[in-house]
């Protein structure tokens, strides 16, 4: 019996050495100290020995136990501390790994450009104003002195909903200028910024759908002077100081006078050409157009509610595609559009 303790004693305690996991612990647990494992099978027969015997035997068969119980602690101690070793090491996090570059994006050159006149004007005391893309024709044309049968009417060139042709996407920035005439006593100053639609401009250098900034002022004693002021300092502000304007003769329905405002062009300074070759900036013109401007029509003013024997007013239209594109260097209009990320990370 001795020597079946002893055996049991150094078979149970090499086998836990040679354990590898808390479920093999376990199983040997069950087989060594179970109720029906090795130790109880041989306590069972001490009821065999001499009373001499059995108190010897009794208690080596309770070191032999807490020996066993001992190594299965220390062996689960140490185990336990493999197997969380081996689960950090497979989950290691290398925090020296250079993280991947987070890609910032930025503004759409429009944007900046839109942002820039927006600021011109706001510090020389305009508000901005927004309105609705779906217009009244009422807004959009009559008010605006275009008569019926004007060609900007016409069906091919303008989105009409319905077919008295009364509500329709609006061409211009203008009913924007009607719309806040009719609210508001002059003196006043406002941009009206915003998306335009064309049905027949839809070519490479022409979008159905553009981008227009018209600006108003009224007040008692404004005149070309004042129009001529506050188009050549934007201007400048926008293309340089030394930059040289010219303003020509034109034709608006809604102001009259009507002018044009074109920038010498910056590539030929002026001359249409370079090294004997036409300038490609301004096709040999030696002038960029910028704008449309015109004193407000009195029929315009009198359509909104304002006397126009007591104040006056002028008006100013442009296309801030034009505008980006000569602003950025951008020579092709559908780059605008296209949102290509390799153009837009240009700027
Ligand atoms: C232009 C050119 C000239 C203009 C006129 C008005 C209004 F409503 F006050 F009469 N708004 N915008 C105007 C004048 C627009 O665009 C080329």
């Amino acid at each position: 019996m001795k020597q079946q303790l002893e055996n049991i004693r150094l078979q149970a305690l090499s086998s836990l050495d040679a354990a590898t996991s808390p479920a093999e612990l376990e199983e040997l647990r069950v087989k060594w100290l179970g109720k029906k494992g090795e130790l109880t099978a041989v306590l069972k027969m001490m009821g065999k020995l001499s009373a001499e015997e059995r108190p010897v035997m009794g208690q080596m068969a309770n070191s032999v136990r807490a020996e066993i119980e001992e190594k299965l602690e220390s062996r689960k101690t140490q185990i336990g501390a493999a197997v969380l070793e081996a689960k950090l090491a497979a989950e290691a996090i290398d925090v020296t790994i250079p993280g991947e570059a987070v890609t910032l994006g930025h503004q759409h050159p429009m944007n900046m450009v839109l942002q820039e006149v927006k600021d011109i004007f706001v510090g020389l005391g305009y508000q901005v104003v927004d309105g609705p893309e779906v217009e009244l024709a009422d807004y959009n044309f009559t008010r605006l002195n275009i008569e019926e049968g004007h060609p900007s009417r016409d069906r091919s060139d303008t989105f009409y909903f319905t077919d008295d042709d009364s509500v329709l996407l609006r061409t211009q920035t203008s009913p924007m200028q009607i719309r806040f005439m009719e609210n508001h006593k002059p003196p006043f100053c406002m941009l009206a910024p915003g998306r335009v639609f064309r049905k027949d401009e839809a070519d490479a250098t022409h979008s159905p759908m553009f981008h227009q900034i018209e600006g108003l002022v009224v007040d008692e004693h404004i005149t070309m002077g004042d129009l001529k002021g506050a188009l050549i300092s934007m201007m400048r502000k926008i293309y340089g100081a030394d930059s040289e304007m010219r303003f020509r003769p034109h034709h608006f329905p809604f102001t009259e006078p009507s002018c044009e405002m074109d920038m010498q062009c910056h590539k030929c300074h002026g001359t249409g050409e370079i090294d004997g070759q036409v300038c490609s900036t301004c096709h040999g013109e030696g002038w960029i157009e910028l704008l449309g401007a015109g004193m407000v029509h009195p029929k315009v003013l009198e359509s909104c509610g304002i006397d126009p024997e007591k104040y006056s007013g002028f008006a100013f239209g442009m296309g801030l595609e034009r505008m980006a594109m000569g602003r950025m260097r951008i020579n092709d209009l559908r780059l605008i559009f296209d949102n290509d990320v390799r153009f837009l990370n240009q700027f």
